[in-house]
C-alpha cells in the first residue's frame, strides 16, 4: 500500500524531472527559470537590453502635409474673429480653405541629399558642450492662458531636442495676469530660469490715437472678404506687440539673442549645437526656417509706405542688403515675400537699433496696424532685409520645424545627423508658396 507521504514524493520526483526535461529541450523555459534570471527578478536589476525606454526613442509619428491647408492660387486663409478674443486655446481653422490640389512635392536632390547650398552649411563650428560657451540669450513665449496646452507641447520639444543640453532661460509673455496653473505646469518642464512678464497696456493695446470709425470699417472688410483674422482687433495687438515692443519688454532688456516659440509647433531634429552662438560668432542678425508669400489683403498700403520710409532715409540701408528678397524688381514693388515669424532667432539689438527703431516708430504711426491687418512677419522680414546685410540673415536649415499648416524637414545628411523624424518628401522648401528660392538667389550671383 502506499502512504499518502508516498504520494507527495512520488508527484515532486515526477515535477523535478519534469523540469529538467524542459530545461534541456526548450531554450525559453532554460531561460526564463536559469538561476541568473530568478536572481536578477529577486533583486529587481533589469537587463540592459530590456530598457523600457528602447520603445520610445522615435518621438511620434511623422506629420504629413494636411493637403487642406493649400487652395490654388492663394494662401491658406482661416477666418476666426473670435478665438482671439476668448483666450481660447488656438486651434488650426481647416474648415474655410478650399481643396485645391497640393502642389507637388519636391523633388529630393540624391546627389546631395537636397542639401542647401554649401553658403549655408557651416554649423558644429562652435558647440557649448565643447568649449562650455553660451550665448546671452533667452526663449520667449507670447501666450494666453488659454494658450497652455499649446505651450507645453512647444516647451516639452524644446527642452527635450535642445535645450536640456543648453539651459537658455524663457520669458513668457502676456498682456493678462498669468494663471497660477500657466506657471506651474510650463515652471516644471525645465530646470532652466522661467519668467512672467506682464504687457504694459500702451504696448498691446490699441492706442487711442487709433481712428476706431476707420479700424472697425477695415476689419468689417476683412470679415467680408474672408480674410485670415480680418475682424480680430487682439490678433492687431499681437502683431504691433510682436514687430516693435517684444524686445523692449523689462524681462528681455538683459538679453541680446531670442528664440520665438509659438504654441502647437513641431521640432523634428535633434540640435546639437548652439544655433545662438552661430548667431553670435557670424554677426547673423535674424534666422529663419520657413518662408513664404504674405496675403496682399492685410498689407495693401505697406510697401509704399516702406518706400516712403526709404526714400526719406537712405542712409540706414547698408549695401548688399536683401532687397532682392523682397521685390523682384529693385524695390518698385514689393513681391509680398516673408519669413515666417513665428519660428525666429534674432537679434535684440537689431531691433532696438536705430534703423529699425525708426522704421517701426513711421510704420505706426500711419496706423496700418489697425486700419489694415499689417503682420509682425512681414514687418519684421523687410526691416532684417533692408537694413542688415543679406549674410546676416541665417537659414537654419537643420532646424526641422513645423507650424500648422507648413513644415520644413530637413534633406539627406542633415535629416540624418538630427535624427529627423519629419518625412523627407513633406518638405515646404521648394513648393509654389515658398520664398525659399529667392533667398538662395541672393547668394547665387
Ligand atoms: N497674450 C496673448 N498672446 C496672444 C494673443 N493672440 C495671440 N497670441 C500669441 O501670439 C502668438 C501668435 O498667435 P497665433 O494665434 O499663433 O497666430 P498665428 O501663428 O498667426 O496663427 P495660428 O497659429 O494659425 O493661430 C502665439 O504665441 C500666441 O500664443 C493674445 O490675444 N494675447
Ligand atoms: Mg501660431
Amino acid at each position: 500500500m502506499m502512504t499518502p507521504l508516498r504520494y507527495v514524493f512520488l508527484i515532486l520526483a515526477a515535477l523535478i524531472s519534469l523540469h529538467y526535461i524542459l530545461s534541456f529541450t526548450n531554450e525559453t523555459y532554460g531561460n526564463a527559470t536559469s538561476f541568473t534570471h530568478l536572481s536578477e527578478q529577486f533583486s529587481g536589476s533589469a537587463s540592459p537590453n530590456e530598457s523600457p525606454d528602447k520603445h520610445y526613442n522615435v518621438g511620434g509619428p511623422p506629420a504629413s502635409v494636411d493637403n487642406k491647408h493649400y487652395e490654388a492660387g492663394a494662401p491658406p486663409a482661416p477666418v476666426d474673429n473670435d478665438h482671439h478674443n476668448t483666450g481660447a486655446p488656438s486651434a488650426p481653422d481647416n474648415e474655410h480653405q478650399d481643396a485645391g490640389a497640393p502642389p507637388a512635392p519636391p523633388p529630393v536632390d540624391s546627389k546631395d541629399g537636397g542639401a542647401p547650398p554649401p553658403a549655408y552649411q557651416h554649423y558644429n563650428t562652435t558647440t557649448p558642450l565643447q568649449h562650455g560657451r553660451k550665448a546671452n540669450a533667452t526663449i520667449v513665449m507670447l501666450a494666453r492662458n488659454g494658450d497652455l496646452d499649446g505651450i507645453v507641447v512647444s516647451m516639452k520639444q524644446m527642452e527635450d531636442r535642445f535645450n536640456k543640453k543648453f539651459n537658455y532661460p524663457y520669458i513668457f509673455l502676456n498682456e493678462m495676469d498669468f494663471s497660477e496653473e500657466f506657471k506651474t505646469r510650463v515652471s516644471g518642464l525645465t530646470d532652466s530660469p522661467v519668467q512672467f512678464g506682464l504687457i504694459p497696456h500702451d504696448d498691446w493695446y490699441q492706442p487711442a490715437w487709433i481712428d476706431e470709425t476707420r479700424a472697425s470699417a477695415a476689419r468689417a472688410d476683412m470679415v467680408e472678404h474672408k480674410v485670415i483674422y480680418g475682424g480680430s482687433v487682439s490678433y492687431r495687438n499681437m502683431c504691433r506687440f510682436n514687430s516693435g515692443f517684444f524686445y523692449r519688454h523689462e524681462l528681455l532688456k538683459p538679453f541680446k539673442y531670442y528664440w520665438r516659440v509659438e504654441p502647437d509647433i513641431k521640432y523634428f531634429c535633434d540640435l546639437d549645437y548652439d544655433p545662438f552662438l552661430v548667431m553670435q560668432d557670424e554677426n547673423k542678425v535674424y534666422g529663419f526656417t520657413l518662408s513664404l508669400f504674405e496675403y496682399e489683403a492685410t498689407i495693401p498700403t505697406l510697401w509704399n509706405t516702406v518706400k516712403e520710409f526709404t526714400n526719406s532715409n537712405p542712409g540706414l540701408l547698408p549695401p548688399g542688403n536683401a532687397m532682392d528678397f523682397l521685390s523682384d524688381d529693385g524695390g518698385e514693388t514689393y513681391n509680398r515675400c516673408h519669413f515666417w515669424s513665428n519660428f525666429e532667432i534674432g537679434d535684440l539689438d537689431f531691433w532696438r537699433g536705430e534703423a529699425y527703431s525708426k522704421f517701426f516708430d513711421f510704420l505706426d504711426e500711419k496706423g496700418g496696424f489697425y486700419y489694415e491687418r499689417w503682420g509682425d512677419a512681414p514687418v519684421h522680414s523687410i526691416g532684417a532685409a533692408l537694413f542688415a546685410k543679406k549674410e546676416q540673415i541665417h537659414f537654419f536649415n537643420d532646424i526641422g520645424y513645423r507650424h500648422e499648416p507648413f513644415q520644413h524637414c530637413p534633406q539627406g545628411v542633415a535629416h540624418a545627423k538630427g535624427k529627423c523624424w519629419c518625412d523627407q518628401k513633406q518638405n515646404f522648401d521648394y513648393e509654389w508658396y515658398s520664398c525659399l528660392n529667392k533667398y538662395e538667389a541672393l547668394f547665387k550671383s
